[in-house]
This record gives structure tokens, sequence and C-alpha cells, in this order.
């Protein structure tokens, strides 16, 4: 099936491309993560952080400030469109992704557990935007340290409404 792929990367490899040598904005936000916190509250804190990392995403359209709160430092990166891993790599990505793209995402969920974090939405793409349109079934899986996230795994499916499944996706 074709239906598993992978990526924002996955809706505008012509953007990605276009931005490859974009240098995001020198970053001065405070980092709120810890990649030290531990002990009784983690898990509760660990949901706050997913929650307002994938709001300031997804809803604020504001990647820089999410990775300036959680993702200080390692971040390995398994999406397979970037060309590697770092911070920078994927806000080279991102940043004028959400500048140029009038994407809009609904149904947002987020969850953690045993070190890991989970956000899963529709992503609505216009005609015109990004390299393809229609609406996505998307899943960001993310890897704590901590409160901050160090890895990242994304898939994203296709949803063509006539699924033979009556409750595909969600
Ligand atoms: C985390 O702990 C390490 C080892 O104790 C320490 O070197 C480092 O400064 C700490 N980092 C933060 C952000 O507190
Ligand atoms: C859904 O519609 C598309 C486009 O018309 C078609 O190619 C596909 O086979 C359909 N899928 C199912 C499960 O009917
Ligand atoms: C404003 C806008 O583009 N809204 C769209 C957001 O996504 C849903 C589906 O996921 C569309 O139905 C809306 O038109």
């Amino acid at each position: 099936m074709p239906h598993i792929t992978s990526a924002f990367a996955y809706l505008s490899v012509v953007t990605l491309v276009a931005n490859a040598f974009v240098t995001p904005g020198i970053q001065q936000a405070r980092t709120v993560c810890d990649p030290n916190a531990s002990g009784t509250g983690l898990h509760r804190q660990r949901q706050a952080a997913i929650a307002d990392y994938a709001n300031l995403i997804l809803n604020d359209k504001d990647p820089q400030t999410a990775f300036d709160r959680y993702v200080p430092g390692e971040y390995i990166q398994h999406a397979p469109a970037y060309p590697g891993d770092g911070r920078d790599v994927t806000l080279n990505y991102l940043v004028p992704f959400f500048r140029e793209n009038q994407v809009n995402f609904s149904k947002l969920q987020t969850f953690t557990g045993d070190g890991y974090a989970f956000m899963r939405y529709v992503v609505n793409v216009p005609p015109g935007e990004a390299s393809l349109d229609g609406d996505f079934a998307g899943v960001n899986i993310l890897r704590f340290r901590g409160t901050c996230f160090v890895e990242h795994w994304e898939i994203i499916q296709r949803i063509a409404g006539n699924e033979t499944n009556p409750h595909a996706f969600f």
C-alpha cells in the first residue's frame, strides 16, 4: 500500500529544496524544558510539555518558539526527507514551511508514556499550497530526555474520504 509515507516534508519537497539555505533567526527565547527532570511529577510535566509543543507548532505555527523551549540541543531526525539531524536542519524546513503554506490542523491529541510523546492530528492542505493537497492523518513521535525532546519520527497518511473502514484513522 502506498498509504504510509512520511513527514511534513512529504507535503512539500519543493519547499524544502527552495529553503535549504535559509538560516533561522538567532534564537534567544528561554528554554523551559529540563533535560535532568525526574521523579514524581515527571509524567505530568511531560504531558504539559507535549501539549505546549504541539500547540505552538500546529496551532500557533511557531516552530521556532517550540524548539527554543523544548529542543535545546541534540535532535535525531528520522523523517526521511530532512537532510540530517539537529534542531537547525529541522527549523530550516519548518519555519519557511509554516510561513509559506496555509495548512490547518484539527483533531489534535497528545499522549505521553515510557519516555515518549505522541501527537496525532488531521492536517488540511488547501489546493495550491505545498506540493500536494488534501487531508492527511499525521502522527509524530518524540523521545524525551527529562522534559526536553531529543529524537523524532513522523508518519503521515492521506485521507481519501472513501476508506473501506467506516472509522478509518480516528
Ligand atoms: C544536568 O545534569 C548534568 C549532570 O549532573 C549537569 O552537568 C548539567 O548541567 C545539568 N543540566 C541542566 C540543564 O540542569
Ligand atoms: C477511493 O477513491 C479513489 C479515487 O477515486 C480510488 O482510486 C480508490 O480506489 C477508492 N478507494 C476505495 C477503497 O474505494
Ligand atoms: C480555514 C481552512 O482551511 N479550514 C480547513 C481546515 O481543515 C479542514 C479539514 O481538515 C477543512 O475542512 C477546512 O476547510
